[in-house]
């Protein structure tokens, strides 16, 4: 029996990579086929020498859009300027890769643009404990870093459109040819509405997957007891908080606050924490 990781499926093949980084066309055994649907691009399957794949092996994790299974970590991209950063856009997007429980590697892309406020951005989330690197697709400054994130992993790159996710990607490995320039892979995107994402190999052990920017994001799912949980720094203070669940908001002896107030938690997490529980909150009422 043979092993190997699904990277495509496409007119009812799954192409699926092996360890010596040579694709198969399979086809799905027939006493797995009533689980067909539940196979997914990022799945380790078994599959035989005439190509059937006979079994499913354990799934770390998986996400519905994209349907994806076994993402070891999320590159978050966003670009030093053009587009600026957009504080709570980038908020909003770490809190939902934080509820689907995946690593966050953020990208500060562009960074041949970068000033003073880059600078503080850059400080601003190293300060929450997440690792920032930072790049330049256009200068091929860096890129080193990025590829030294991506070995061995399987890796989906998200973040707003025009960031530079494609260029770092072709950057990355000169094998790649993603679009670039943003509108006309927005058009090729919307022609196909591709329905299954594919999966691209670095080598025989690392994966990458080009993930349509989040550009409507909505927090259905999270709930308020739960968002606060989503932002990691604020966990070092809940235990000084009288009320549990303490949802950090108007409630009297609140660590979380005490630690805004003595400079340890920035304000703008708490403001994008406190827009977001709005945001919760409305679609609720709506409900
Ligand atoms: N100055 C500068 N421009 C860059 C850099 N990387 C990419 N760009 C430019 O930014 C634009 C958008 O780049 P893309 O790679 O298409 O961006 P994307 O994130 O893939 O966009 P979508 O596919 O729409 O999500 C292109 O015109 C690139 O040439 C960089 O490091 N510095
Ligand atoms: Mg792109
Ligand atoms: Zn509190």
């Amino acid at each position: 029996m043979n092993t190997g990781i699904v990277i495509k499926n496409m007119n009812g093949y799954f192409y699926v990579q092996d360890g010596d980084g040579i694709v198969h066309e399979c086809k799905v055994r027939g006493r797995l086929k009533k689980d067909k649907y539940s196979l997914l691009v990022g799945d380790y399957v078994e599959f035989s020498d005439e190509n059937l794949i006979e079994s499913i092996l354990e799934r770390h994790n998986s996400m519905v859009r994209p349907a994806v299974a076994n993402i070891d970590q999320v590159v978050l991209v966003v670009a030093a300027h053009d587009p600026d950063i957009n504080i709570l856009l980038l908020d909003k997007m770490l809190v939902m890769i934080e509820h689907a429980d995946i690593p966050i590697v953020l990208c500060i892309n562009k960074y041949d643009l970068a000033d003073d406020k880059t600078h503080e951005i850059l400080e601003l989330y190293q300060s929450v404990g997440y690792t920032v690197i930072t790049t330049s697709a256009y200068m091929n400054t860096d890129i080193d870093k990025l590829r030294h994130v991506l070995s061995g992993k399987v890796t989906a790159f998200a973040g707003p459109s025009g960031v530079g996710k494609s260029s770092l990607l072709n950057a990355v490995d000169p094998k790649f040819s993603f679009q670039t320039g943003g509108i006309s892979e927005k058009i090729k995107r919307g022609r196909h509405t591709t329905r299954h994402a594919s999966l691209f190999s670095l080598d025989a052990h690392s994966f990458i997957m080009d993930t349509p920017g989040f550009s409507a994001i909505e927090f259905n799912d999270v709930s308020l007891e739960r968002l606060p949980t989503l932002f990691p720094e604020f966990g070092d203070y809940v235990s000084d908080c009288k009320f549990s669940p303490c949802y950090h908001d108007h409630e009297p002896v609140c660590g979380v606050k005490t630690g805004i107030e003595s400079g340890l938690i920035r304000e703008s997490r708490y403001q994008s924490y406190m827009s977001i529980r709005e945001e919760i909150k409305n679609q609720r009422k709506r409900f």
